[in-house]
């Protein structure tokens, strides 16, 4: 009986990271109880600041979910700013919350580290994100492992509060996958949008291969045994690769005497098939445009519905109502 809840945000193209580390949950998770799926909008305007474009990435984002497999009949896919209630209950729980919390947020701390000049937005992040997971009673919300402080944040400020004022909110636990929580990028580092390390999981087969025969290598010689486990390109090739090849793959890096160009080709042409349907998907939907924003739109009205009913109740807790 689970309630799982999670979220992905419009600013561009979904990655091997998003999808490995977090989609799959996604469409594994929607025979659950309720399973609520958001894109994440009012979090990209704190980085995407273009009208056309956070437009068009939500429904682009919209299209991948469903391209992807997530089916509207068993999931409530929605636009976050379409359900007004979180942003409510998002300022109760602001009110709350220490500084210090969110000054060792990762996300915002990382920023400021590099100089950046971070927002309000940013820095307040987290607790946004705690509405959206408190406001549908959500009990599991799959993740990547680098959600998985701003999860711990959610279940603080959600204790704190129920301390305050008896138990209103359900404290939810992050959900992680043992073989996918930090999708290595190009370069070794987490994949991510903004170290630009990123292959995208709609990009087109030659693009895709071409950045893949990009990806630097280790120069040790090649004749030398390695160990498939700390080799980033033998991580994303286990990714996508069915599991017998993967097993032919582990033993070939165990017995060396390869190249990495040829693991890169039969990287190239695992990702091509492992994809290739959800690209002909994501073709189908992006011709109906309209269908797109029904589902949104009969989404958010279920969405809305659940978020009233926490939101009445946190704020009769508090005092809000009632006067
Ligand atoms: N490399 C990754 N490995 C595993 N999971 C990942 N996620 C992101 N990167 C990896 C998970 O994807 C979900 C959506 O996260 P998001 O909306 O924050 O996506 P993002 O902003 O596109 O993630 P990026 O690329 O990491 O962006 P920035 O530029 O913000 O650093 C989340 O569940 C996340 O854990």
């Amino acid at each position: 009986h689970m309630r799982v809840l999670s979220g992905i945000q419009p600013t561009g193209r979904p990655h091997w990271g998003n999808y490995f580390g977090a989609i799959v949950q996604y469409i594994a998770l929607q025979d659950a109880e309720q399973a609520y799926y958001f894109i994440a909008n009012l979090h990209a305007l704190t980085t995407v600041r273009d009208k056309q474009l956070l437009s068009q990435y939500s429904l682009d984002a919209a299209m991948d979910l469903l391209a992807l497999g997530l089916d509207p009949q068993k999931a409530v896919l929605f636009v976050q700013s379409d359900v007004p209630e979180v942003s409510e209950l998002c300022w109760i729980l602001l009110t709350g919350t220490p500084m210090g919390l969110l000054e060792r947020c990762h996300a915002y701390k990382d920023k400021k580290a590099k100089g950046l000049a971070a927002d309000a937005g940013l820095f307040a992040y987290p607790v946004l994100q705690a509405a959206d997971i408190l406001a549908y009673d959500s009990d599991t919300v799959p993740v990547g492992e680098d959600q998985v402080q701003h999860i711990e944040v959610c279940r603080d400020i959600a204790g704190s509060f129920n301390h305050q004022y008896g138990e209103v909110f359900v404290l939810p636990k992050a959900k992680v996958l043992d073989s996918s929580a930090r999708v290595p990028g190009t370069d070794g580092e987490k994949m991510s949008k903004s170290y630009n390390n990123t292959l995208a999981v709609f990009e087109a087969a030659n693009i895709q291969k071409k950045q893949i025969m990009r990806i630097a290598t280790d120069s040790r010689p090649m004749d030398d045994p390695k160990d498939p486990q700390s080799d980033v390109l033998y991580l994303l090739y286990s990714l996508v690769a069915p599991e017998s090849d993967r097993e032919e793959m582990a033993d070939l890096y165990r017995r060396g005497g390869f190249g990495y160009g040829d693991v890169k080709k039969k990287l190239a042409e695992a990702a091509e098939a492992f994809f290739a349907e959800a690209r002909s998907r994501r073709e189908d939907w992006q011709s109906r445009p309209d269908d797109v924003r029904d589902i949104l739109a009969s989404g958010a009205a279920k969405a809305r519905q659940k978020a009233g009913e926490v939101l009445s109740r946190s704020q009769e807790a508090s005092g809000l109502k009632g006067y």
